[in-house]
């Protein structure tokens, strides 16, 4: 068995993009005339706020205003995103994101083995575009069969829509897809929609609660940083390819039925 779909998160998955989304917030900021400054802890707490404009709002709930510049800044987030947007797909385009260990990998051993692949994040398209055409080409957006963004469904991470979007669009029942998250947030979304759900933490996310895994790895692994042994020796493998996480899903289906 072979997953019929491998569909991928992007922020803290694909790529370790918050430092970035950070940096492009904080000089959106101050070109709108704002004394914000998100520092690194700040911004860690922030991020259970999936989605820039959210997490923005979420910021100003935090502070201290009257009723009227609440809502005059309340107002200004749309322009302050669209800078802070144009700022962080600058930074991509210019290739400060690379993609983690073991992704362009495991992305390339489903397309040749035509396994479709799909994109299910709160990000904004523009975001997706920069990242997959700076790191894998300008055709890469034609690998992806589905891609599901900020844009495609009102409700956020945690919530399952924009998983059920993209399964929508693969014609694929939620059971014979594997997902690919780095957050709470992610993950929940992800098993809520019932995929079969594997998360690599990144230095954002890492301590949050993510034991509800289906399987929690430090990398996808590679030939040239395999996973730790204790992890190869459980799963059987050095590193993720299709036909371990095949495996895995068998596994955890049969768990299920025995003790249901
Ligand atoms: C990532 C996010 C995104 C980015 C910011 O969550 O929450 O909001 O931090 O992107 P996930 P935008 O990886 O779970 O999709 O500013 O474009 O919203
Ligand atoms: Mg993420």
């Amino acid at each position: 068995m072979s997953p019929r779909a491998l569909i991928f998160d992007v922020d803290g998955t694909l790529a370790d993009t918050e430092e970035l989304h950070r940096r492009a917030f904080n000089e959106a900021f101050m070109l709108h005339g704002l004394d914000w400054n998100w520092s690194q802890e700040l911004y860690a707490q922030l991020l259970r706020t999936a989605g820039g404009k959210e997490r923005i709002a979420a910021f100003i709930d935090t502070l201290e205003l009257s009723p009227l510049r609440r809502r005059q800044l309340l107002e200004q987030v749309p322009a302050i995103h669209g800078t802070k947007t144009a700022l962080y797909t600058r930074l991509i385009d210019n290739g400060a994101a690379p993609l983690r260990d073991g992704v362009t990998r495991l992305l390339e051993e489903a397309h040749r083995d035509g396994v479709p692949l799909a994109i299910a994040t709160t990000t904004t398209f523009a975001n997706i575009e920069a990242l997959l055409t700076a790191s894998l080409g300008p055709d890469a957006l034609q690998r992806f069969a589905a891609i599901g963004s900020a844009e495609s469904v009102p409700r956020k991470k945690p919530a399952p829509d924009v998983y059920l979007h993209v399964l929508q669009a693969l014609s694929l029942p939620a059971e014979d897809c594997v997902a690919f998250e780095d957050s709470a947030n992610g993950l929940n979304a992800a098993k809520a929609a019932g995929v079969f759900t594997v998360v690599t933490p990144s230095y954002w996310t890492r301590d949050e609660p993510l034991q509800d895994a289906d399987l929690l790895l430090p990398t996808l692994g590679s030939p040239d940083q395999p996973l730790p042994q204790d992890i190869a020796q459980a799963i059987g493998a050095p590193q993720i390819s299709l036909s371990v996480l095949g495996e895995l899903m068998q596994r955890s289906a049969r768990s299920g039925r025995a003790s249901a």
